[in-house]
């Protein structure tokens, strides 16, 4: 089903980055798990308002990265926003139902990785899992077909909003219960060990999930087996509308990972050339056999927890904080301060984004629901498991 649309940059972090690039980042110690450089500036933790409004962590002035990795950065971004600009339309009239969790906001943190990694590696996140297929090559008329419970959706129409997987692009869902794709992410590491491929897994997560038992065994085993995982809290800040200071005593939520000895990284989550540096670092390690890796993207959710929320536990100012160092207008600013495209080139993109969206809501609606006996497909069968009697 994988009708690829936005190709990822060049992979291998390395080549998708320009030989003249001078910049030196903080590098996690693998030996303390603990960053050599001092914290880079970083976005505030959402209830501490910043101190100034002076920009922070903002592109560099000389563009880094090829200008096809910032034009593959804007196209496949604003897929992802455009995508769910039109989903929340469509849930507002009701066409799609169940829960669903935008990603708006939080683009950067896909969009980096997808450049810094390679083809084949693993893919798994939470419920907010729109972005992540749609950077990785799946239609958009598979993710919106899901959307809509639709049988031509890329899982049948079985899944839902939380529930997107697809096999093609190796993007393992989708995972509705909070932590629970962690372990699962170790676990799809150690088959790449085991299978020997040279791939990794990366796992997301949100902020909620670092307080998860679940998390602490993960991380204390994916260190102990040195497995390829790159582990990714994309704290945003809250769970559903509970605060990170209201739930732990430890806000800088890198640090959790030194517990374990884990190298450890915060990373500027609205910064796409940040999120690509970390990543790739963290990449180089896993396939060198030097283990996981764990990095705290500090990002924000521009909407709600999910469609029902009105977020009215946040203040306008921080929103409007946040909107001010937007990854795509960043991204946006890069490309036409330095000549890389005109401002018609990129309306065209845009034009190009806005005509597959709305392909995939007209693929959506005419698509049929999956029939009845779909029901007893794709469901986990032993059939010499001993406790069960007809
Ligand atoms: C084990 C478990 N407990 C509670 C819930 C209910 N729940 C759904 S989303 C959510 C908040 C999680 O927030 P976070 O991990 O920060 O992710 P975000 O929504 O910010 O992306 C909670 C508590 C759940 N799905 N699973
Ligand atoms: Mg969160």
């Amino acid at each position: 089903m994988a009708e690829t649309k936005v190709k990822a940059t060049p992979s291998a972090s390395n080549s998708a980055k320009k030989s003249s690039s001078k910049k030196t980042t903080p590098k996690a110690d693998g030996a303390t798990g603990t960053v050599k450089q001092p914290d880079p500036v970083l976005p505030p933790t959402h209830d501490q308002q910043p101190e100034s409004n002076a920009p922070r962590a903002t592109s560099p002035a000389e563009p880094q990265f090829p200008k096809e990795t910032y034009m593959a950065w804007y196209e496949q971004m604003q897929l992802m926003r455009k995508f769910e600009e039109k989903a929340g339309q469509l849930y507002g009239q009701q066409k799609i139902k169940g829960f669903c969790h935008l990603y708006i906001g939080q683009e950067a943190c896909v969009a980096g990785a997808v450049s810094a990694l390679e083809k084949g590696d693993k893919w798994i996140t939470a419920y907010r899992d729109h972005a992540h297929p749609l950077a990785l090559g799946t239609s958009p008329n598979a993710i919106m077909a899901e959307l809509y419970a639709k049988a031509t959706g890329c899982s049948k129409g079985k899944g839902g909003s939380m529930h997107m997987f697809d096999k093609e692009v190796n993007f393992v869902g989708g995972h509705g219960i909070v932590g629970g794709q962690v372990p699962m992410g170790a676990g799809l590491a150690f088959a790449e060990k085991y299978n020997k491929t040279g791939k990794l897994c990366i796992c997301y997560m949100g902020d909620g999930a670092v307080r998860q038992g679940a998390l602490h065994e993960a991380f204390n085993m994916a260190m102990l087996w040195k497995l390829p995982v790159i582990f990714v809290v994309e704290n945003n800040g809250y769970a559903m509308g509970t605060s990170v200071q209201r739930t732990s005593n430890v806000t800088e939520l890198y640090h959790i990972g030194r517990g374990y000895d884990m190298p450890s990284e915060p990373v500027n989550g609205m910064n796409v050339e940040d999120i690509h540096d970390a990543v790739a670092r963290a990449a180089e390690r896993a396939r060198a056999g030097e283990g996981p890796t764990f990095l705290e993207f500090k990002t924000y959710r521009y909407k709600g927890h999910s469609m029902s929320d009105p977020a009215k536990y946040r203040t306008k100012e921080e929103l409007e904080d946040y909107r001010s160092r937007d990854a795509i207008e960043s991204v946006r600013h890069t490309i036409l301060t330095h000549n890389m495209a005109t401002e018609e080139e990129l309306a065209a993109i845009d034009e190009k984004i806005k005509a597959q969206v709305l392909e995939s809501v007209e693929f959506a609606e005419n698509s049929p629901f999956p029939t009845a006996d779909e029901l007893y497909k794709d469901v986990y069968v032993q059939q010499d498991y001993p406790y069960i009697r007809d």
